[in-house]
């Protein structure tokens, strides 16, 4: 169940009920595609960087460890320690990026595994039942990612089969959720938007999807190419068609900026695989911008990466010491950068909620975006 605490603007403060426990909106969700936070970051190190939910995906833990050894193992929360709300990925979008020969039919995909290249065919019930087995607290509905530069015409068709996807997603999920052996019943849906950079074909799309009374709501297809200033225009023109009164999640998004300004539209859940792959080659982040570590300049910097940060890498440790595990490429170098950046994600969403809370926003916007500038 999601609450609307608050909106400023269009900006919302959120809080969604789950049976794995209570998810303060806006919310970055912390990315660990196959049950890993990337970074050798652990879930005993998420509970002390402020991650309120972690992000797995349906397409990577089908084809290793296999949806049916996690299920045998209790659902992915027993299997990687981690009590609190997890959402899965369809597959769709990781299917489209991923992997290689792939064919799209009505009843699906068909594509080889990125893997071992063997046959794989993955629909919308397939999708279902995988994330069932996983047992996440979220489910995404399966859709098809399109190109960024598809033509209108390609985009019609494309959407049309999306949406008849959901319907089936919807269908599969009520079936799973009704059986007594199902390890999470009462796993939530989320419906996507797709539409490209058509206007029309999105809000269509959304009226249509909206009807279904989904658990939540996500916007899909953006990021994927199109300039920042696009990317607004579509959230501008869509997110107003989604209901205010459940979650609304802009997939695959981004830089702190990105999330600034798509919060001011009405978005309030995140995902992105930016602050750990950043932070694998150490870029980290802060309130003046982003540093790389590797840079001669931090060779006797005895600061911490942020003057006055509480994550575990600042609170212990100088841009010296974090620069020289890096060069001699030790893997607590990396570890700290992601756990810093991670923690600066989750903490920039804290700030985010309480300006919220606090009618002040669009003050804290333009004073957290002109001193990353
Ligand atoms: N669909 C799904 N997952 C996604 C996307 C999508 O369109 C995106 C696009 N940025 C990221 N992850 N299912
Ligand atoms: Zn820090």
């Amino acid at each position: 169940m999601y609450e609307l605490i608050k909106q400023d603007g269009l900006a919302k403060r959120g809080r969604l009920h789950t049976v794995h426990g209570v998810v303060e909106t806006p919310v970055f969700m912390n990315v660990g595609t196959a049950a890993a936070i990337k970074g050798a970051v652990s879930t005993d190190d998420l509970r002390g960087i402020k991650t309120q939910i972690e992000l797995s995906n349906t397409y990577h833990l089908h084809v290793r460890p296999g949806d049916e050894v996690v299920r045998k193992l209790g659902g992915l929360h027993r299997f990687m320690a981690w009590d609190k709300p997890i959402l899965t990925d369809s597959g769709g979008f990781q299917v489209f990026s991923l992997a290689g020969l792939r064919r799209i039919k009505e009843e699906g995909v068909y594509f080889n595994s990125h893997i071992d290249g063997r046959k794989i065919f993955m629909g919308p019930e397939e999708s279902m039942q995988i994330q069932s087995n996983l047992a996440s607290t979220i489910a995404m509905a399966f859709d098809e990612c399109p190109s960024s530069v598809a033509d209108r015409e390609y985009m019609e068709r494309s959407v049309a089969r999306t949406a008849r996807w959901l319907n089936r997603c919807k269908k599969e999920m009520d079936r799973l959720n009704s059986l007594p052996d199902t390890i999470n019943r009462h796993q939530m849906l989320f419906g996507i938007n797709q539409g490209g950079v058509y206007e029309d074909i999105r809000i269509r799309h959304a009226q249509e999807i909206t009807e279904l009374n989904l658990d939540g709501y996500a916007v899909g297809g953006l990021a994927v190419g199109e300039s920042h200033e696009e990317m607004y225009r579509i959230l501008e023109a869509v997110v107003p068609y989604l209901p205010t009164a459940k979650p609304t999640y802009l997939m695959g998004v981004g830089t702190p900026a990105n999330i600034l300004e798509a919060v001011d539209k009405g978005v309030d859940f995140f995902d992105c695989v930016y602050p750990s792959r950043n932070g694998r080659h150490g870029h980290v982040y802060t309130n003046q911008g982003k540093l790389n570590l590797f840079n001669a300049k931090y060779e006797l910097d005895e600061r911490p990466v942020e003057e006055g940060c509480q994550c575990p890498a600042c609170r212990t440790y100088s841009r010296a010491y974090i620069r020289h595990l890096l060069k001699a490429k030790e893997m607590l170098g990396m570890r700290l950068c992601v756990l810093h950046n991670l923690y600066f994600y989750n903490t920039m969403m804290e700030e985010i909620r309480e300006a919220i809370e606090e009618g002040r926003y669009r003050e804290y916007k333009a004073k957290k975006l002109s001193g990353m500038a």
